[in-house]
Formats: structure tokens, C-alpha cells, sequence
């Protein structure tokens, strides 16, 4: 079954990793896929290096966050005519070699999105993840499957694929501007009854500068709880906005 491949890279001040994420992409996606990068306000040369390399590139004018620059990245993909959207990091620390097992489960109609999970790959240590990452994460993704009673590996693992039709369906511009958008979309796909498959990558950090507050990020993910209780038990719109 023929799907429609759309490709989402986020950017921020990605000058340095840009071209090496590009080289690793597979010529097939390059030449049958719709390929965005969206330059989410970089005070660097992200979309002169872009632009160069020949990616579709969008800037937003200001910078809005992790979140705001998937939605860019989704909503031009969808209107483009994709039926699944890959998120792809711009630090390079999400493999694009794994492309072709990602979108399988979507070709098989197997899934509605696919995460990559780190902690099924189980090599956080040999991929160099910071401790604090590890536990933090560990401890995160457990307090959600708790308070939602799921079962998911990792829900703050940036390698991520949706089809369009599930992306419709929980409304995701009206998800979160910042990191805190893929835990909830998470969320809201589980709700919506949509499949969630997770599959093993490699975990790799490397000398990328990591943007992400990690207080900030644990405050986030107790107020999506919150708010998801809202919803659940007051009935409460789950979205933010
Ligand atoms: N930090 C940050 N990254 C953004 C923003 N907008 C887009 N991005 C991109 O989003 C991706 C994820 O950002 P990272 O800071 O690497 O976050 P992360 O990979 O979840 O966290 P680490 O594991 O700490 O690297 C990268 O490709 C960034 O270039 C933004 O406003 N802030
Ligand atoms: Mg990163």
C-alpha cells in the first residue's frame, strides 16, 4: 500500500548538524518523500545552510519552541498531501538510517504513530545519555503510565511518526508550544483510541547542545498529568488553549 512520506525537521540554531542529518537521509526519501525544515527563529545560519543543501525551508520570525515548530513543519506536510509525518531532530541525535522501519508499521496499516523508543533500544548508557536523563526520564515515564494507567516505554523520546489522519484527529495545533508537546500528544492520541506502536532505536548523544530545562520539563509533565485528570474526571477540555 502506497503512503505518502512527509518529513518535519525543527531547527534551532542547527547550522552545525544540519548538513550531516541531510547526508544521512536515504536518497529514496529524498527523491519520493516531501521533505520541511522549519527554522524555528534561529539567531544562527540554520536556513542559509539549508537553503544551500536544497531542503524546503520555513522561518518563523520569532522563535516559539519545540512544539510551534513541529506544527509548521505537520500542518505544511498535511497540506502537501502527506498520509504519514515523521518528525526528524536537527542535532542529529535521532538516526534517519532508521527511516525505513519507522514507516513500516504505517505501509502494513499496522499503526496510527510510531515512537521511537530509547528504552526498548536499551543501550542509554552506550549512547552516552546523561544520567540525569535516564532516571529522569525513567521516573517521568513512569508517573505517567501510572496516573494514566498506559503502557508506554518513553514518552520523551523526540523520534516520532503520525499519520495525518491521527494528527487530524486530536487537533495537534492546538497541542503545546514546547517540549511538553510530545507527551501530550501522546496522551491525546491514546484517548482518541488511536494505535500507538513503539520500536527499539539506538540512543546517541554527542557534543549537541541540549536546550531542555530539565525542572522545567518535570513541572510540565506534573501539569499535563493534572490537566489530563481534568479531562478525565471533570470532563475539562484537555487542550490548553
Ligand atoms: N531547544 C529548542 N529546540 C528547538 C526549538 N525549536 C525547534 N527545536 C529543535 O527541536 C529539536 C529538539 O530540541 P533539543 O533541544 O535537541 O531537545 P531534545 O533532543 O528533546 O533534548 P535533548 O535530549 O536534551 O537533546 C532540535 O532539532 C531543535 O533544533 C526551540 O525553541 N528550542
Ligand atoms: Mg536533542
Amino acid at each position: 500500500m502506497n503512503k505518502k512520506i512527509g518529513i518535519a525537521i525543527p531547527a534551532y540554531n542547527a547550522e552545525k548538524t544540519i548538513e550531516g542529518v541531510w547526508k544521512r537521509i536515504p536518497l529514496k526519501y529524498k527523491k519520493e518523500s516531501i521533505i520541511i525544515l522549519v527554522d524555528d527563529g534561529s539567531k544562527d545560519n540554520t536556513s542559509e545552510v539549508a537553503k544551500k543543501l536544497g531542503i524546503k525551508t520555513i522561518k518563523h520570525p520569532k522563535n516559539r519552541g519545540y512544539g510551534g515548530a513541529q506544527k509548521t513543519g505537520f500542518r505544511y506536510l498535511i497540506n502537501k498531501g502527506a498520509d504519514v509525518c515523521v518528525l526528524l531532530h536537527s542535532d542529529g541525535q535521532y538516526p534517519p538510517e532508521e527511516l525505513d522501519n519507522l514507516t513500516q508499521p504505517f505501509l502494513n496499516d499496522e499503526a496510527d504513530a510510531v515512537i521511537g523508543s530509547r528504552h526498548l533500544g536499551k543501550k542509554l548508557k552506550e549512547g552516552k545519555m546523561p544520567l540525569y536523563k535516564i532516571i529522569g526520564s525513567k521516573v517521568l515515564t513512569g508517573m505517567l503510565n501510572i496516573g494514566t494507567g498506559l503502557k508506554i516505554t518513553e514518552y520523551h523520546s523526540g523520534y516520532r511518526l503520525y499519520s495525518s489522519k491521527a494528527l487530524n484527529a486530536v487537533d495537534f495545533e492546538k497541542i503545546a508550544e514546547e517540549y511538553d508537546f510530545d507527551a501530550e500528544i501522546t496522551l491525546q492520541l491514546k484517548d482518541a483510541g488511536m494505535r500507538i506502536k513503539e520500536l527499539p532505536i539506538p540512543t546517541r548523544y554527542a557534543e549537541e547542545v541540549s536546550h531542555l530545562k530539565p525542572f522545567r520539563y518535570g513541572v510540565q509533565m506534573i501539569k499535563l498529568l493534572m490537566r489530563y485528570w481534568g479531562y478525565k474526571i471533570r470532563g475539562r477540555p484537555f487542550h490548553k488553549r
